[in-house]
This record gives C-alpha cells, sequence and structure tokens, in this order.
C-alpha cells in the first residue's frame, strides 16, 4: 500500500478495510450498498477519513494517480439536498477527469448526479493555514467546473461518517474554462464571492447561484481544506486541483443530453451525457 500522507494506525484496522473493499466493489459495479453505519454503528469520523484514504490507496494501487481534493457540502443548497449538514473533503484522481465538452455514459453509475463546481488549479505549495483572504495567492487558475457525484449508498442516503468515507461521492470532474488568475479578476474589479454561477440542463436553467452560497465565498471553502490538510502536517501543493464545492443543488444526470455550468468571468464546463 502506499499513502498520500503519514501512517495511521486505523489505516489496518480489519473493519476499515473490509469497509472500504466494500466500498470500492460498489463503486466499481456501479450497484449501491447499505450504509456502512448501520452495520457498523460505532464507526466515527477518524473511521471514515481512514476507509476514504485505504479506499484512494486501492485505486493507487491499480494505478490512479492523486489529482487534488473536493470539498463538498459548502453551501446550505447542497446540504439541505443530502441532509449532512458539515463541509466534508474528498480525493480526486486521474481516472475521474472528463474532458470539458467530453461525453459520460450514465451506465455503469449508481444513481450519478452532476452539479456546477468552481475549480482552483494551486500554484505553489501552501505551509500552515493562511486566511482566505491570502491563500489565493497561491492559486494559479480559478475554472468552472462540473463534478458528476454518485453515493455508493442505496437512495443515495447516507449519514456524514458514510459520506466521508464513500470519498464523498466522488465520480467524475471536468474542468472548463477559459478561466482566469486571481490576479485577472482581481484586476477586473471583481470579487470571487460575486460571481454569477448558471446550471443549464438540456438547455433550461436547472438553477442559479451566487459563488457566495459556497462557505462565505469558494476561498473559504480552499482555506477551510488547508485548514483541514494543515492538522495532518500536509496541505496543498503546488498543481493541485480542488473543487469547491457545489454552489446549487445537484440534479439526477439519467435520462439528460447536455448539461452546462457558466460561472461569471470564468467561463464554462459542460458534458454531453449518452445512456450506454
Ligand atoms: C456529497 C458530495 C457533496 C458538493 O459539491 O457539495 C459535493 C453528496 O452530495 O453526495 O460534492
Ligand atoms: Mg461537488
Amino acid at each position: 500500500m502506499r499513502w498520500d500522507a503519514g501512517f495511521n494506525p486505523l489505516d489496518v484496522d480489519p473493519i476499515v478495510q473490509e469497509a472500504a473493499q466494500h466500498l470500492d466493489a460498489a463503486r466499481r459495479r456501479g450497484e449501491p450498498m447499505r450504509q456502512l453505519t448501520e452495520r457498523w454503528p460505532h464507526l466515527d469520523l477518524p473511521h471514515a477519513e481512514a476507509i476514504q484514504r485505504v479506499g484512494f490507496a486501492l485505486r493507487q494501487e491499480a494505478g490512479e494517480a492523486f489529482v487534488g481534493w473536493k470539498m463538498g457540502l459548502t453551501s446550505v443548497a447542497k446540504m439541505q439536498q443530502v441532509g449532512v449538514h458539515a463541509p466534508i473533503r474528498g480525493r480526486l484522481g486521474s481516472e475521474t477527469a472528463v474532458p470539458d465538452e467530453g461525453s459520460l455514459a450514465t451506465a455503469g453509475f449508481c444513481h450519478p448526479r452532476v452539479e456546477p463546481e468552481i475549480a482552483f488549479v494551486i500554484g505553489r505549495d501552501v505551509e500552515g493555514t493562511p486566511a482566505a483572504a491570502t491563500i489565493l495567492d497561491a492559486v494559479d487558475l480559478i475554472l468552472p467546473a462540473l463534478e458528476v457525484i454518485d453515493s455508493r449508498y442505496q437512495n443515495f442516503r447516507f449519514t456524514l461518517v458514510d459520506v466521508i468515507a464513500d470519498n464523498t461521492s466522488a465520480a467524475r470532474y471536468v474542468l472548463g474554462g477559459p478561466g482566469l488568475s486571481p490576479a485577472e479578476l482581481r484586476a477586473r474589479g471583481v470579487r470571487l464571492a460575486d460571481l454569477g454561477v448558471v446550471f443549464e440542463v438540456d438547455g433550461a436553467i436547472a438553477h442559479t447561484a451566487s459563488a457566495a452560497a459556497i462557505l462565505e465565498g469558494p476561498e473559504h471553502a480552499l482555506a477551510a481544506l488547508q485548514r483541514s490538510l494543515a492538522a495532518e502536517g500536509n496541505g496543498l501543493r503546488r498543481g493541485d486541483v480542488v473543487l469547491a464545492g457545489a454552489a446549487t443543488a445537484a440534479v439526477p444526470l439519467q435520462g439528460k443530453r447536455y448539461v452546462r455550468a457558466s460561472v461569471e468571468a470564468l467561463g464554462t464546463a459542460s458534458l454531453r451525457v449518452t445512456a450506454q
């Protein structure tokens, strides 16, 4: 096993190992499973993080590369949709990247949903816990993005522990463009939190939001992520991709043909959807 951060004794706990294997099988087969916390009610947040780590290490063993991080449940719309009211953090893998304007078949997933995102590409390693106001100094590019989420649990229902263990439902992501650097955004006199987000599904507007719906602005999601990494002696690294968390509720992907996220000043990210 290869680990993406320091060793944690929970990583070799047999229940953690078994839970990670179950989730990985559900992911590979596209067959939803029972919540882990129904079977093992004692599972807590450290277990959940360990299950996520072990699950991602299984994918790395199979050749997948770590690309970066995703924040989730950073907006009220998202928290209300899934009934879990705390921001969460997951890992992005190279096999889950879909090119902008690329196509994705819904076959093989459990019950995929799609949501609009704002992504950061990190330009330099981050140390300590910079405030939201200064963490953008470490960012190279801010991009419009889409995320496909696919809970590996039946009925897309889970507790906080379950969803963290399930790598925060991460399934696919699309980085759009053209994007702007934080300096270019500042030069336009625009604040990141003031950008409008329009989410279109099959040509109709499904949801609109302001980027301010993501915590107090997307840079706060980045600062919160860095705080959680720094607490483990880790940090954001040059080249990492980070999703800030959706500003709107997600929409079921099944039966749809085309989805597009437009973020004011940043551009668009889009995805063609097929059944097979
Ligand atoms: C959890 C993942 C949440 C976001 O952007 O809020 C997320 C879920 O809704 O299944 O990715
Ligand atoms: Mg998301």
